[in-house]
């Protein structure tokens, strides 16, 4: 927290974030994203296949772990039951991991955190299309979460019986990261 007259004076917004020496280049006819893992039917999703499915809209904050954050995002994609439904989960199915296209970061959520009724799979951000440093062309968003929790550049999903440690979390950081509720640095 800072005091408010600090806050005037620090400017806000985004600050981008990578884990490798080059962010992944978004090629519109050759992209896919894969979901597979456990379940009935793998899907291998054109960009257009993603844009046609039922789209959402939803204005939310982002806040990072290392303590700045950006108000009123409006983002637009699609929900995690619209994406899955054609995928078909088994019942055994628990939890995602969403794989990004910048190596090696990835992370988790429960399917119950991914079900949370303001979480959501990306592709606009403030009515435009997701930019290269914001992930382009989709990434995770779940607000209730810190920042590492949303992956960037998300080319697979795999569907699995339980969560698993991501980037940040095999570094000391909290997987349930409840914005609030969590270690923060460990
Ligand atoms: N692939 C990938 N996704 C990522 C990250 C990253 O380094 N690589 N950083 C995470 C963290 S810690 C934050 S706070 C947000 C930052 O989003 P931005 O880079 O769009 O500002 O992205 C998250 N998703
Ligand atoms: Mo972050």
């Amino acid at each position: 927290m800072l005091p408010s007259q600090v806050r005037e004076v620090v400017p806000s917004g985004w600050r981008i974030y990578t884990v490798a020496a080059t962010m992944p280049v978004f090629d519109r006819n050759s992209w896919r994203l894969l979901v597979d893992g456990l379940v009935a039917r793998p899907l291998e999703l054109s960009y257009d296949e993603l844009r046609a499915l039922p789209r959402v809209e939803q204005t939310s904050d982002f806040h990072c772990v290392t303590g700045w954050s950006v108000d009123d995002v409006r983002w637009t994609g699609v929900r995690f039951r619209d994406l899955l439904a054609a995928a078909r989960p088994h019942p055994t199915a628990r939890a995602l991991t969403f794989v990004s296209a910048e190596k090696p970061y990835v992370d988790s959520l429960t399917l119950e955190q991914a079900y949370l009724k303001d979480v959501l799979l990306a592709y606009e951000m403030d009515g435009k299309p997701l930019t290269r440093p914001h992930g382009a062309p989709l990434r995770v968003v779940i607000p209730d979460m810190y920042g590492y929790k949303n992956v960037k550049w998300v080319e697979r999903i795999i569907v699995s019986d339980k969560a698993a440690d991501g980037y940040w979390e095999v570094r000391g950081y909290d997987r349930n990261a409840w914005v609030g509720r969590s270690n923060g640095r460990a």
